[in-house]
């Protein structure tokens, strides 16, 4: 299976995140990607399809404002990364202001998502990734793997949050939804995908099944939730499957069952798969128990829904197995 990756997705490097009540060294490090392709080989590089597929998924005035947050940050007079500290939540009006500081709070959703010098370029360069996957897809690849770097899944239209800037999976679904697919989202990482689920919650087109660690006791709390199931058109086109910490494999697998039957009632043709490690047993900030073996059998059950497949990277912060871990799952997906 072809991985696609650009170099400049690792110019995000972001020094240290906001963490229980502490700085912390920044976990979504580009030592991430580096390790992943070790493992998996020589990537293709995503020709640059523009502005356009991003735009179908974000706002403007908030991708206006992630290409000059860093320069504006400087330009405050501030230095390192540039952190919001105030937010427009509960019942707030979402001003649009001009001191940075504000446009860091109207555009994100947490404190643990640093903007450093590269982060835009970088963003971009991921979406990119994920669109190249998808085309490889579209032209007839039964699956292919976009190593989004950093991870998108936490980014709703018009903020940021989760280490994540762009949601590549939204980008690349939104795209294969225009080119007429009939497209489910599965998301198996440790955390709620609260950004894609955002996007799509008052879609019927596009399904979105999620399974994650319990929102009551982990990141990102305020989304996730079982009864949470769309609105509008969307109504029934969510699926949360919260699961609780110290899950493994043999607890995992029967909510796999159900997320796939779902997408299967759904009658999707092509499948998203929001793949984060973070569920693996040494994962320094998650309390699952998925080990790297497991991988396999997970990728082999998805893939046995028979469709194609996009893959795209989310989390997975155990750097040392990060390499075997994703190694495993695209093996069980067809290699
Ligand atoms: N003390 C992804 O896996 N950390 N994002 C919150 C809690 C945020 C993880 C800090 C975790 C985000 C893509
Ligand atoms: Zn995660």
């Amino acid at each position: 299976m072809k991985t696609f990756f650009h170099p400049d997705q690792l110019l995000h490097a972001p020094v240290q995140e906001l963490h229980n009540g502490g700085f912390v060294p920044f976990a979504e490090v580009p030592a991430r990607a580096a390790a992943i392709l070790a493992a998996v080989g020589d990537p293709v590089l995503p020709r640059d399809a523009g502005m356009a597929p991003i735009a179908a998924v974000h706002d403007g005035d908030y991708l206006a404002f992630l290409q000059v947050a860093h320069r504006d940050w400087l330009a405050a007079g501030r230095h390192g990364d540039a952190h919001g500290y105030a937010w427009p939540v509960v019942r707030r009006r979402a001003l649009s202001l001009d001191r940075i500081d504000a446009r860091l709070g109207r555009f994100s959703m947490d404190a643990s998502t640093p903007i450093a010098p590269g982060s835009w370029t970088s963003a971009y360069w991921g979406a990119q990734s994920a669109l190249g996957a998808l085309g490889a897809v579209l032209g007839g690849d039964p699956a292919a793997f976009a190593l989004c770097r950093p991870p998108g899944h936490h980014a709703g239209r018009d903020y940021l949050g989760g280490y994540c800037f762009l949601n590549n999976a939204a980008i690349a679904a939104e795209a294969a939804t225009a080119a007429g697919r009939r497209v489910a989202i599965l998301d198996v990482d440790y955390h709620h995908g609260n950004g894609t689920q955002d996007i799509f919650w008052d879609r019927g087109d596009v399904f979105f099944a999620s399974i994650h660690a319990d929102p009551r006791t982990d990141y990102p709390f305020f989304w996730g939730h079982a009864d949470e199931v769309g609105e509008r058109a969307g109504a029934g086109a969510t699926l949360n499957l919260p699961l609780p910490q110290g899950t493994d494999w043999t607890q995992y697998r029967p909510a796999l069952d159900r997320a796939l039957s779902a997408i299967r009632a759904f009658g999707a043709d092509l499948m998203v798969v929001s793949f984060g490690a973070d569920t693996f047993a040494g994962d320094p900030i998650s309390q699952f128990r998925i080990e790297t073996a497991d991988y396999r059998a997970m990728a082999r059950q998805i893939a046995a829904a028979g469709m194609p497949m996009l893959v795209v990277m989310e989390g997975g912060y155990a750097v040392d197995a990060l390499g075997a871990n994703v190694a495993a799952f695209l093996e069980g997906m067809g290699g």
